[in-house]
């Protein structure tokens, strides 16, 4: 299957500006090439950015809460159209992000796809945040922080939201991984709806290996299409500092690796989003290049796989 990759450059959906620069720095970090390299074809759509582009030099935090919101759902609707036709013509989509508000359009172009099919989908959030918050419970307002409430249907979001996205997910099939930074209101919400969240204690004691098999073998029972949302501050902050919202405690570098090399085995993800990398507060590409080692486990790199094979030895013997 053709990979398709789509940009989706914004940071309407954060407070702080530079993520909007994050499908750039990805492709500069060698995402193609690295794709390549495992023989997959790759067709790059370039990215989709927002309407007035004079937004985007503004600070976040002087830019009205409703023209940010109209970028954010513009832009949504947009990639989900987008999405779709990737997805209509069997490609395997890569949506590069900007800020997690994309994966709005990202998951109901998913969800849109797999409704044509009767597929079951089902969502696997790697993230130090749950994103599950309303505009009542936010407490900072930011779209970023709410993309999985509003694909699941939260009462709270008013007609001003909606849009092919609203109640497309079932709560019950999410899984939030990695997570250490959820508000309270939040909490409350994931554990009424029936969310698996496997947070960074339940991973501390259970390991990478028991939890995510138990969300590879539901998505199998379920014959299920797996959508991966990959927000970068799911990793440690010490190996990924490009984000903005980093909390220390992640992800370590093999446990993020072993995440992808088990996803790349199982078969069942159809679809992924790179989020939240942020170009202007990495490190010299540290966190850009990481994310693209950690894409390329997940489309079948792996340490033993990249051996040339059994060695010839050639006697001199003549
Ligand atoms: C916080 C932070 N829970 C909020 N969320 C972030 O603003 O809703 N998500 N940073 O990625
Ligand atoms: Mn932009
Ligand atoms: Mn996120
Ligand atoms: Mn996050």
């Amino acid at each position: 299957r053709r990979i398709d990759i789509l940009g989706i450059a914004t940071a309407s959906g954060a407070s702080v500006r530079g993520c909007g620069m994050g499908p750039e720095a990805l492709r500069v970090a060698g995402l193609v090439e690295a794709l390549i390299e495992l023989d997959h074809a790759i067709a790059d759509h370039g990215d989709l950015r927002r309407q007035h582009p004079e937004m985007s030099t503004n600070p976040a935090s002087t830019r009205l809460p409703e023209e940010r919101k109209a970028d954010v759902l513009d832009l949504a609707a947009r990639a989900s159209d987008a999405g779709l036709d990737i997805l209509s013509e069997g490609n395997f989509p890569v949506f590069l992000g900007g800020d997690h508000s994309i994966a709005i359009g990202t998951v109901s172009a998913v969800a849109r796809h797999c409704a044509t099919q009767n597929t079951p989908v089902h969502v696997l959030w790697i993230d130090a945040h749950a994103d599950y918050n309303t505009p009542e419970t936010s407490p900072s307002g930011n779209l970023h922080g709410m993309p999985l409430a509003l694909l699941c249907g939260e009462p709270e979001f008013d007609e001003s939201y909606k849009g092919p996205w609203l109640g497309r997910i079932d709560p019950r099939n999410v899984t939030i991984f990695g997570a250490r930074s959820i508000d309270r209101e939040e909490r409350r919400l994931v554990q009424a709806r029936g969310v698996e969240v496997i947070d960074m204690r339940k991973l501390d004691q259970m390991g990478v290996v028991a939890t995510m098999q138990k969300v590879i073998d539901k998505a199998k029972a379920d014959g299920a299409h797996l959508h991966v949302s990959f927000d970068v501050d799911s990793i440690d902050p010490a190996i990924a500092p490009g984000g903005g919202t980093l909390v220390p405690g992640g992800l370590t570098y093999r446990e993020a690796h072993l995440v992808m090399e088990m996803l790349h085995d199982s078969g069942v993800v159809g679809s992924l989003d790179v989020v939240e990398l942020n170009p202007f507060l990495d490190h010299g590409g540290k966190s850009a290049t990481l994310m693209v080692d950690l894409v390329a486990s997940l489309f079948g790199r792996s340490i033993m796989g990249e051996e040339p094979g059994p060695m010839e030895f050639v006697t001199d013997s003549e």
